[in-house]
């Protein structure tokens, strides 16, 4: 088995090491592939154009969390997204810090700080803000402990409303509930055809008025234009979001310039190359010994 890596000349340096210390076959490029027959793995973001010259490949590894981006894949070619604690942990932070942030004022202070306007706003104790997560996932239910930690009466809402020790999870068809008691709205969800386009007017319409929006799941979930109309009518108070529809955000979309917004270029998390590595380790040893393959994307689900 040999696995080919499809990304950065400094992801290829980190990860021959790991493999090479841990005795598998590693080719750090498409243009070092001497046989595609070797190839079984293939690590990127995105995948190379043509996959069909690589006729025994077996597993393709997400170098990321999501795999929404990915085409269909060659029949009998499975998808793995990479399980990392350390990208769970660091989009956990930017969750916990967005939530600060707007819980905070944050967006309103920084709008005074560049015209140098002293003005306070009535803090408001934590325990009082209502933070509903949406995607009570892996990385949802972090968020979920570590806001539960600081005082943020916390609810969750996923499909299936699978229960989560000491939060209250909606399942899809309480959206209404759910949304009703959520002045702080996380989304972690991934993308799919029924979370696509997800929030739109109605969908803020049932928030509570002056609820805020923290988005770090992706950006083809939120209705941009909905977001402006839901922030001038007061619906919404304040955003922030990691992810965005197009990225990079143009230069000149509004969002950039409307001090009630906050926009990070999707950074809540980053692959660490070792955990990365690790994960994809973990696939080829998987599939080497006929074991379940970890983070295995159950295609016909989206994700
Ligand atoms: P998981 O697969 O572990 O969890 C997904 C959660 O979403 C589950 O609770 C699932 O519910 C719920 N869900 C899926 N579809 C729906 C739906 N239609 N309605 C309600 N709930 C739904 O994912 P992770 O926690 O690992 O990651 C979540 C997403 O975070 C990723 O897909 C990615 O988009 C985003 N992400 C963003 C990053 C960034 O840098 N901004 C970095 C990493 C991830 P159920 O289990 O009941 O189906
Ligand atoms: C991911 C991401 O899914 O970076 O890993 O968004």
């Amino acid at each position: 088995m040999a696995l080919l890596l499809h990304s950065t000349a400094e992801r290829a340096v980190a990860w021959g090491r790991i493999f090479a210390d841990a005795g598998e076959r590693f080719i750090p490029d498409e243009a070092s592939v001497t046989d595609p027959a070797q190839v079984t793995h293939l690590a990127c973001w995105v995948p190379p154009a043509d996959l069909s010259r690589y006729p025994n490949l077996r597993t393709v590894i997400c170098v990321g969390a999501g795999t929404d981006h990915f085409p269909a894949l060659p029949d009998g070619v499975a998808l793995s997204r990479t399980l990392a604690p350390g990208i769970e942990a660091m989009v956990r932070d930017w969750v916990v810090m967005a939530t600060l942030a707007l819980h905070r004022d944050l967006p309103a202070y920084l709008d005074q700080s560049a015209r140098g306007e002293w003005r306070q706003h009535t803090p408001q104790s934590a325990r009082l803000r209502r933070v509903g997560i949406m995607g009570m996932g892996r990385i949802g239910r972090l968020a979920a402990e570590s806001l539960g930690a600081l005082g943020f009466p916390v609810t969750g809402y996923s499909r299936s409303g699978e229960p989560v020790e000491g939060v209250e999870v909606f399942g899809a068809d309480r959206l209404d509930a759910f949304l009703a008691g959520a002045d702080i709205l996380v989304c972690l969800l991934p993308l799919t055809s029924e979370t696509r386009g997800l929030m739109d007017a109605a969908f803020f319409a049932r928030l509570p008025a002056g609820a805020k929006l923290v988005q770090a799941g992706r950006g083809a979930q939120l209705d941009m234009e909905a977001l402006r109309r839901a922030l001038d009518s007061g619906r919404l108070s304040a955003a922030m979001l990691d992810v965005t529809e197009p990225e990079p955000l143009p230069a000149d979309h509004w969002a950039w310039r409307d001090p009630r917004v906050l926009i990070t270029p999707h950074v809540a998390a980053h692959t660490d190359a070792g955990e990365g590595a690790r994960h994809a380790l973990s696939v080829i040893r998987a599939d080497r010994d006929g074991q379940p393959v970890p983070g295995l994307v159950d295609r016909d689900r989206e994700y």
